[in-house]
């Protein structure tokens, strides 16, 4: 049910500062600046719990004080309620 695909462009509406990301892949992504690498550390270590517990991950990449993320359910080969979940995640605890 959670793992049904909706689309990059549906989840992006349904979320604040996540784009469509360009190209052939279904997927979001979001950028994330932080005050520095300690804050964004910290950020990467909660979202990083909460998706274990999920199963579902993230992909992202992190130098010092910025992270970007992509998210897609590979099992789906797209995006699903899980990347808005995990998404809506981040953004409160990046907030
Ligand atoms: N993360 C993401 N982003 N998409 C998935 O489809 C996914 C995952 N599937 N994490 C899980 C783990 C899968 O690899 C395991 C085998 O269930």
């Amino acid at each position: 049910m959670t793992r049904e695909r909706i689309g990059a462009a549906a989840a992006v509406e349904r979320l604040q500062g996540w784009s469509v990301k360009p190209g052939d892949r279904d997927a979001i992504e979001k950028t994330f600046v932080f005050e520095d690498f300690n804050a964004a550390f910290g950020f990467m270590t909660r979202v990083a719990l909460k998706a274990d517990k999920l199963d579902h991950h993230p992909e992202w990449f992190n130098v010092y004080n910025r992270v970007e993320v992509l998210l897609a359910t590979h099992d789906a080969d797209g995006v699903t309620d899980l990347d808005v979940e995990l998404a809506s995640f981040m953004d409160a605890a990046a907030a």
